[in-house]
């Protein structure tokens, strides 16, 4: 089932991340109406054919499917609140960071008022949208996503995760997680390194293809997860231990802060105090998914 590859579109928000949305749209040959709250920033999109409505109500009572890409959940439920009666038999999709919780509300919030809602969660930035290299995720209608799909493949590659309308954000969360924890991971060898002049763009010549050299190991991780038998012959957290507290110890020798290599000492102690210094470091997971209670 598609829709009429004319539909009119609205998009909400325009930060570099909404801009670069309603170009692609336009470009894709819908009608495009924007709003920004602040007046301006339609200007190039305008140039090219975009229309700026000077109001959120104009903005969404003009086209049967709205795009918001504000800046965080409290943007949003200040913008969409006061629309909820004109926005009643539409489409929302909304594109902003928001928490699962955030999203299952605005989700909740939607249904009350007869609107159907996908959400949706960017990997990309905006210079990506628009290439196949973008990749978005959504969950909640599936009618929508159906109906919608050759819109949403106008912003990048479009994946369905299910009708929780939580999920797509959980895992936009947890993959920008998974990144923040191995960019913080590559400053704290930068600093490593730079405790004794070597410069970063000399380390990442030797970093980049190690770290990317290490994630073929992480399908045996998962499996290890959810399995939930951490049972090695190999690499134990023991002798992890060993390596990761003389990376702690060569970081303070190097008068290097050791709070990124401490949160894995942390994660590996617990383990191995709970006796389990045999078993593989991918043990750790379980004390993330049940971390011990705090005092
Ligand atoms: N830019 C990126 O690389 C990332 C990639 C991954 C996903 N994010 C998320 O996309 C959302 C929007 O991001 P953005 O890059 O467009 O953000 P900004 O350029 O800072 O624009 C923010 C827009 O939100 C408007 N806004 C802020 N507060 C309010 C409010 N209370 N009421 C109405 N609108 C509001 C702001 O308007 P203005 O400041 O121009 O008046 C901008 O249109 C975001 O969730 C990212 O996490 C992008």
């Amino acid at each position: 089932m598609n829709e009429r590859s004319n539909t009119p579109v609205t998009v909400l928000g325009l930060g570099a991340m909404g801009r670069a949305i309603a170009d692609a749209i336009h470009r894709g040959g819908h009608a495009t109406t924007v709003w920004n709250r602040t007046a301006g920033r339609a200007d190039a999109l305008v140039a090219k054919g975009a229309t700026l409505a000077p109001s959120p109500t104009s903005a969404v009572e003009v086209s049967p499917v709205i795009v918001v890409c504000l800046l965080d959940d409290e943007s949003v439920r200040a913008t969409l609140t006061p629309l909820a009666p004109l926005l009643t038999g539409r489409l929302v999709i909304n594109v902003t960071t928001v928490t699962p919780k955030q999203a299952r509300d605005t989700a909740a919030w939607a249904a009350e008022h007869g609107v159907e809602y996908l959400d949706g969660a960017i990997m990309a930035v905006p210079e990506m949208i628009g290439l196949p290299v973008a990749s978005l995720l959504y969950s909640g209608s599936r009618a929508a996503f159906e109906t919608h799909r050759e819109l949403l493949e106008l912003l990048g590659g479009a994946r369905w995760f299910g009708t929780d309308p939580g999920i797509a954000s959980l895992y936009d969360l947890a993959l920008l997680g998974s990144m923040y924890s191995m960019f913080a991971g590559f400053a704290h060898g930068a600093a490593m390194m730079a405790s004794e002049g070597v410069p970063a763009t000399e380390f990442v010549e030797m970093a980049a293809p190690w770290i990317s050299a290490m994630t073929i190991g992480l399908p045996h991780h998962a499996e290890f997860f959810d399995q939930g038998d951490y049972t090695t012959d190999v690499q134990s957290l023991d002798f992890n231990k060993a390596a990761v507290d003389t990376i702690a110890e060569a970081s303070r020798d190097q008068g290097v802060g050791t709070d990124v290599i401490a949160a894995v000492q942390t994660l590996i102690d617990r383990q191995v105090a709970a006796g389990h210094g045999k078993d593989s470091f991918a043990r750790v997971f379980e004390g993330i998914r049940r971390p011990a209670p705090t005092a």
